[in-house]
This record gives C-alpha cells, structure tokens and sequence, in this order.
C-alpha cells in the first residue's frame, strides 16, 4: 500500500483530511508546523517541523510515495512571509521529493491564481493566470514549480486550484461559486492519491457548483466527479446582505482584490 504524507496537516483542511483518508484506509504520515501536532487517534503518524529545513523535510518524505502539500501561508500576507513559507519551504519539499524519490506531489494552489477574472468569466484549465495579491502570485509559481519538476525530474505533480473549502456549508454569495464540500474534497484528495499516471495536471478543487467560474464539463485527468453543490444554500444566502464590497463582488477573487487594490480612477495615465 502507498505511504501518504500530510504537510499543513495542523489546518482545518489538514484535521479533515487526517480523519477521511484514514477512513478510506490511507496510511498517512501527518505533519504540523511549529508546534507539535496531537494524535486524532491511537497510533497516528505525527510530526511537525520547519518546512524549510531539510531535516524535517527528511522526516516528513522517508518512505512516502505520495505527497499531499497543504503547509504555506494560506491568505494574504507580506511578501518575505510568501516568499518563505510559499516559495523556499516549496523548492525544500521538492528537493526532498528527489531525494526520497517520492512518486507524486499534489500541490494546494488556489482560485486566487486567476482572482483578478471578472466573476462573469468562465475559465478552462488552460485559462491564463490572473493572480489577485501575493498569495495568489506564490500560488502560479508553486503550480509552474510542479510542472518543472515533472518535466526536469519525472516528478508526478497535481495543482489542486482549492476554491473555498472549510468543513461548513456556504456562508456568502461568492461561496455559491468557490465552496467545496467535505465529501467532494475527500473524493478529491483520494483521486489524486490513487489515479493512474497522471503527469503534470492541474484540478479545480470545487464542489458541483450551478455557479462555478470554471467550466466543470472539461472534466480532468485524475476522475473527479463532484456530487455536492452549493447551490442548495443559495436561497438563504442570498437572501443576506452581501459582506463584499462593488469592486470584491466584480472579481472571483472576492476580498483578496481589494486588499491593497488601486481603484481606476486613481491609476497613472498617460498624458
Ligand atoms: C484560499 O486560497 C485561502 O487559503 C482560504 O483562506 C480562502 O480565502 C479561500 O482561498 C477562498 O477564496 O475562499
């Protein structure tokens, strides 16, 4: 049976992914960041560490055919604090994937690789990217690290472009479009530990969403169908007050746009 290892694995995404995979019958390796990460159950495989040390990457990939990558800085922040978690604990991980001759690294990127597309556009695998901040900027790099590192090394990699996913039903308007729920997200993860020869590819992570801004009927080389939708919350929030502004609502970003944003009118313009 493979050996899967679990970075990030401290989140909320991380805490149910160790508990799905393990009732599908993964054999996982969990590990959390700085501090140390508590067994869910008798026996669990835990550690924890700085990513950007070889050592701990060392403990993390010994023995391990597949990676799951989830660790990194998951919102906007400055950017030395993107460029080491984000940029330099990546290139550790794959370097340590070389050593360790891991077959597959599935790579957490997210919708905010394309957040500067309007919410009207619906985008293909292929659609260029439109990164909305430095998150989302780290998240292009980490998806062309993955791709090199196939290409260069024989490396299996899988971008998952994740959207909104947190163990909860939809809670505004722009989750109609980005949520993933648990069961999908699980069906997810399981894909791409178990798919056949994939290569490079890059996956929306999203649910079966009537709203989705990307074009779902593509399909994808790893076989995931999603069967939830949130849609079926739709009434109810929209029935809310809309927590974004004009300019957040205007981009599939959401409120990652606005955040140090220059509005048009305030842009330089050539005379
Ligand atoms: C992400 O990439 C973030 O990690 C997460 O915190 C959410 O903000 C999510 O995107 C989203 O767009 O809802």
């Amino acid at each position: 049976m493979s050996k899967v290892a679990l970075s990030g694995a401290g989140g909320i995404v991380g805490s149910i992914l160790r508990k799905g995979l393990r009732e599908r019958g993964i054999d996982l390796r969990a590990a959390g960041g700085s501090r140390p990460l508590m067994p869910l159950f008798d026996g669990e495989d835990v550690m924890h560490g700085d990513l950007r040390d070889p050592a701990v990457v060392d403990r993390l990939l010994a023995g391990v055919d597949v990676l799951i990558h989830m660790a990194g800085t998951s919102v906007e922040k400055p950017l030395p604090e993107i460029i080491d978690n984000n940029l330099r604990a990546l290139v550790e991980v794959y370097e340590g994937a070389r050593r360790h001759k891991v077959r597959r690294v599935v790579f957490a990127s997210s919708n905010h690789a394309f957040g500067m597309y309007p919410v009207q556009e619906r985008l293909q695998l292929g659609s260029a990217y439109r990164p909305d901040g430095f998150y989302g900027l780290s998240k292009v790099w980490g998806e062309a690290l993955a791709r090199m590192y196939w290409d260069k090394h024989g490396i299996e990699g899988i971008s998952l472009r994740i959207g909104t996913t947190m163990g909860k039903p939809p809670k505004n308007a722009r989750q109609l479009s980005t949520w993933m729920g648990t069961e999908d997200l699980l069906q997810l993860v399981q894909r791409c530990i178990e798919a056949e020869s994939v290569g490079y590819a890059a996956v929306w992570g999203i649910s079966n969403n009537s709203r989705a801004y990307y074009d779902l009927s593509e399909g994808n080389v790893i076989g995931y169908e999603p069967t939830q939708n949130a849609e079926d919350w739709a009434a109810a929030l929209l029935a809310q007050p809309n927590p974004l502004d004009e300019v957040a609502r205007s981009f599939q970003g959401g409120a990652f746009v606005t955040q140090d944003y220059t509005p048009p009118t305030q842009r330089a313009r050539r005379a």
